[in-house]
């Protein structure tokens, strides 16, 4: 297993669409084994496959206590979302230090495939629904920030710009 580098906004990479998984084989199994571990050692409850520059439709996501509870969704679908919103902060692991209110469906139900193709439901709902919700966004090259205003977008660019540079200059 590896871990994967995860990009950080406002890298444009972070804006591609993902493309559906076809292929269910031994390369794809691996890469969600790396997915996995990449979340876990950055304390993330999810990871889209674009974060790592995989332009995919995969996320995975745990947002159990225990944090032995990785579940993988490939080629999701939401297929019901509740009319019930809530405005909750979120994180996310390519905006580090960055937490925000998203306004997001409180319960929702989505088809996924597994890492053997197949298919399944998940009712989600609480924090595992944000975080699906959260994760398919970057599926569609939407990262959480471009729900803020323009001005507190842009505050959090030039902010993680000069994080890069000085880290680069470290
Ligand atoms: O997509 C990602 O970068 C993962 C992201 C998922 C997420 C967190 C909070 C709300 C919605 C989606 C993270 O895991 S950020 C990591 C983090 O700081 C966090 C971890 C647990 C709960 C809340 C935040
Ligand atoms: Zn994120």
């Amino acid at each position: 297993m590896a871990l994967l580098p995860i990009l950080t906004y406002p890298d444009p990479r972070l804006h591609t669409v993902a493309k559906p998984v076809i292929d269910f084989d031994d390369a794809l199994r691996s890469f969600v084994a790396d997915m996995i571990e990449t979340m876990y050692h950055a304390n993330g409850i999810g990871l889209a496959a674009t974060q790592v520059n995989v332009h995919k439709r995969l996320v995975v996501v745990d947002t159990s206590e225990t944090r032995d509870q990785a579940m993988v969704l490939i080629n999701p679908e939401i297929t019901w979302a509740s009319a019930d919103k809530q405005l909750g902060d979120e994180g996310c692991l390519s905006v580090p230090g960055i937490y925000d209110g998203v306004e997001r469906a409180v319960a929702i139900k989505v088809k996924a495939q597994d890492d053997h193709g197949r298919w399944r439901q998940i009712d989600a709902s609480g924090t595992q629904a944000v975080c699906i919700q959260h994760e398919m966004d970057h599926l569609l090259g939407k990262v959480f920030v471009e729900y803020l205003s323009p001005l507190k977008r842009n505050r959090i660019k030039t902010k993680m710009l000069k994080a890069q540079r000085e880290a680069e200059r470290a």
